[in-house]
């Protein structure tokens, strides 16, 4: 029954995307709490803010007279780790902050971070890819919290125009793609030339970053892999994507396809005029799905919290990973459930009732991989094998230049010949 009430409260909140509100409610709520423990984020807006929101408004009035948590967002996620940094200097860290395995890895270096089963948060059952990714020295440092996998999006009403099935396979996505490209006179497949959309095909080709216990961004596979996103550019059927996000430029051409988060399900839906499907990964073979990469973050308790403030989060913890939340917050975005248990709760079976798109997600998170785990994952990530994707696809660089020279970049820096 508290439940229910509490889903039909989450839901209108969503439906009528009353962020504003949502905001003075929980400022509200800390204004007469003893104790007030930030977690700063990194949504911005849209679905998984408002789904937060939500999960914090019902958390706190369950823990009315004790604590209460103060969602704070700071950006974006290289937004939320550079203030983190920050607050790290002026001795001003929040409780909890949302956190990707490789920041998590930095902020270890400093000794800022709590293992969170120390402080009595139970990770039982949680589905043990995401938890293996924040452990490190055999100690869980995070809780997955929201986490994406990659899915293909398609324009369902373009592929019924011309007949097309939704392809299984690369060499199928090619020649579809390329098939309705040329009949529509402009590209379909849509990607944003970045490490998330190469690291798709990477992965599906078989790359792998660490190879001996060295990073490798110049391999085989990973120069196939942009081969394909240049090529698709070169041969008509790509469009490389280099401002905003993929839902954000609809309307500026024939969107066909996109290799994109499940987390940005509620985005697409809001601005698609068309029917939008969604399905797992082409794979290289098709038997089964090709890989997706694993995004989206955890939440991390700071050691500087005081222990009022640590009970105050072990308790968020816990409540934000069971099957009744992670079913909430799963259907109200497209991230995976971190809790396999909330597939089975009814809310959750109500929504894949009531779209069936949401399956795909499922399915996509049994054939999905990780990026590295090291501190300067995100330095590397963004500006050296992103940039270097970014000048190959602009045709900037061939695909060999930029990736032996970000090759050469990332031993610099991995030796601490520059920074
Ligand atoms: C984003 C970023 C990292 C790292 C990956 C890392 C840092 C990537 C990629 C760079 O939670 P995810 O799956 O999706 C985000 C979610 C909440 O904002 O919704 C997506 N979104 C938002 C607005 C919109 O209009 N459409 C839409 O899809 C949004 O992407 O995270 C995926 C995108 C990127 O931020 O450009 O994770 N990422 N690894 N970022 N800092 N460090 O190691």
């Amino acid at each position: 029954m508290r439940v229910k009430r509490w889903l039909l409260t989450a839901l209108l909140l969503l439906g009528f995307g009353l962020a504003q509100k949502a905001d003075e409610v929980i400022k509200a709520q800390c204004a007469k709490a003893p104790v007030v423990a930030e977690l700063w984020h990194a949504f911005r807006g849209g679905a998984p803010r408002a789904a937060l929101e939500n999960i914090v408004i019902e958390f706190n009035r369950r823990h009315e007279g004790e604590y209460c948590i103060r969602p704070i967002n700071q950006g974006g996620y290289r937004d939320l780790s550079t203030k983190i940094k920050a607050a790290f200097a002026a001795g001003k860290l929040p409780t909890m902050a949302q956190a990707y395995e490789n920041q998590i890895a930095l902020y270890l270096q400093a000794d800022a971070v709590v293992p969170v089963q120390a402080l009595g948060v139970n990770l039982e059952g949680l589905n043990p890819i995401f938890l293996n990714a924040v452990r490190f020295g055999g100690l869980v440092y995070g809780v997955p919290f929201n986490k994406s996998v990659q899915v293909l999006y398609y324009n369902r009403d373009l592929l019924r125009k011309y007949g097309a099935s939704v392809p299984k396979t690369i060499d199928a996505f090619i020649a579809t793609a390329k098939t309705l490209s040329e009949k529509e006179g402009n590209p379909v497949y849509w990607f944003r030339p970045d490490t998330s959309t190469f690291g798709y095909w990477f992965f599906t080709l078989g790359g792998e970053y660490m190879k001996d216990g060295k990073l490798v961004v110049n391999s085989p596979e990973a120069k196939a892999a942009l081969k394909i996103l240049v090529d698709s550019v070169k041969e008509g059927w790509g469009k490389a994507i280099t401002s905003g996000y993929i839902n954000q430029n609809f309307g500026k051409g024939t969107y066909g396809f996109s290799t994109d988060t499940s987390a940005g399900y509620k985005y697409y839906q809001r601005a698609a005029k068309f029917d939008l499907g969604l399905a797992t990964l082409p794979g290289k073979t098709a038997d089964r799905p090709g890989y997706a990469v694993v995004q989206g973050t955890n939440l991390i308790v700071f050691r500087s919290a005081s222990e009022a403030q640590k009970k105050a989060a072990a308790a968020f913890l816990n409540f934000v990973v069971t099957p009744e939340v992670q079913a909430i917050f799963s259907a109200a975005t497209g991230y995976v459930p971190v809790n396999p248990k909330a597939i089975e709760m009814p809310e959750m079976q109500e929504r894949l009732m009531e779209d069936p798109n949401l399956e795909a997600v499922l399915k996509q998170a049994n054939y999905a991989k990780y990026e590295p785990q090291i501190p300067q994952w995100e330095q590397i990530r963004f500006d050296i094998l992103g940039q270097a994707i970014t000048e190959a696809v602009l045709g900037k660089a061939s695909v060999d230049e930029a990736l032996d020279r970000a090759q050469q970049l990332v031993d610099k820096l991995l030796s601490g010949q520059i920074r």
